[in-house]
């Protein structure tokens, strides 16, 4: 490629891009050139140069037909006074190309192990799942052009899929419009995890559509049995703290060592003032579902029971459930309550309290999905 101006360029980028693949579906590729230049500037391919339907795209993102000239020492064109500075050049713009294209795919519908996932979002997550699902399939479809399967990317965590064994396969529509793109994780620890998708589609601006989809298989709620210590002897998995008025109280929260059914228990002491005791943790619940959270608890006061609090999203109110309160009771004893995440909440955590003078120890909670 030779490259001729009128006067000094002081600055000229070219790039060749190559968008689309050579897939089973069809060769969805092409190449387009991106120019830009602060001045007028020619540019001379070779004769041998295939050009067909030549293109250009405008400053207004309107594509027209490229002016170029034929002689012995090759194919010439100008970077046209519309385009103003920059363009993308399609010298043989391929017969199933369309354009303008300025719409990315678009994600039709998700499936967890062959379950569909109900709210499609950019962003989903489907929460807790008793293990790593098999596979995960994303239908996605561009209603202009071919989806650029060649392109597409899928993250695990940030990694790609071989890091954890996972691996991607892409059953694409004739007309490369449509596409299942099936993404099986391989071997994970159980945790949360996230898998991100970059799907472009094949025009010269390769427009993108980023989804994700979040999952967890770790325990919905970690260590109910307050077994779990820091190396300064606090709970690792669970905060502890007092919400009061500015009122003063006197409390004690603390775990109790082997006062527990097993093991350790949680204790709340309440002693004076407007008492408020809280201990919470994160959990991931996802709306729609209802939730089982029990276990045992013991005690001189009625007072122990367990908040569900959520942060709103939009205009939506923050969700601020309480059960109802735990039995004074000398020995162990069981209570089990149903919780259901509000809608259009996020961020859930659930919080075992008391608000009584007197003793309540908690041991051996758990949260299950309701099957
Ligand atoms: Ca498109
Ligand atoms: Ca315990």
């Amino acid at each position: 490629m030779r490259i001729a101006t009128d006067i000094t360029v002081s600055l000229i980028v070219i790039a060749v891009l190559a968008a689309g693949t050579a897939c089973a579906a069809g060769e969805f590729s092409l190449q387009a050139f991106k120019i830009t230049a602060n001045a007028p500037v020619q540019i001379t391919l070779p004769p041998n140069q295939q050009v067909k339907q030549p293109t250009y795209v405008t400053a207004a993102g309107e594509w027209k037909q490229l002016e170029v000239d034929k002689s012995e020492a090759g194919l010439s064109f100008s970077l046209p006074a519309d385009a103003i500075g920059s363009t993308l050049i399609l010298l043989d713009k391929p017969d199933w190309l369309t354009l303008p294209d300025t719409a990315a795919p678009i994600l039709e519908a998700a499936s967890v192990a062959g379950a569909a996932v109900t709210a499609i979002e950019q962003a989903m997550n489907v929460g807790h799942l008793s293990e790593t699902p098999a596979n995960v399939t994303f239908t996605v479809a561009d209603a202009t052009n071919p989806i650029s399967a060649h392109h597409i990317r899928a993250l695990l965590n940030g990694q790609p899929l071989s890091a954890s064994g996972g691996s991607l396969k892409i059953d694409q529509s004739a007309d490369g419009k449509h596409a299942d793109i099936v993404i099986t994780p391989g071997d994970l620890p159980e945790d949360k995890h996230n898998i991100m998708l970059i799907i472009p589609d094949a025009t010269p601006a390769r427009n993108t559509l980023i989804a994700q989809l979040t999952f967890t298989t770790a325990p919905l709620l970690r260590d109910g049995g307050f077994e779990e210590l820091d190396d300064e002897g606090k709970l690792k998995h669970w905060s502890f703290g007092s919400w009061h008025s500015g009122e003063a109280s006197d409390y004690e929260i603390s775990i109790a060592r082997g006062e527990g059914r097993s093991g350790n228990a949680l204790k709340f002491v309440g002693i004076s003032g407007r008492l408020n005791m809280v201990v919470g943790q994160s959990v991931d619940l996802v709306t729609g579902r209802t939730y089982i959270l029990s276990g045992y608890s013991k005690g001189d006061c009625n007072g122990g029971y367990v908040s569900l609090i959520g942060k709103a999203t939009g205009d939506a109110k923050a969700q601020y459930d309480n059960t109802s309160a735990c039995k004074q009771a000398d020995d162990w004893t069981p209570f089990s309550w149903e919780i259901t995440p509000a809608e259009n909440n996020k961020n859930y955590i659930i919080y075992l309290r008391s608000t009584s003078k007197g003793t309540v120890y908690m041991d051996d909670i758990e949260l299950e999905a309701k099957q």
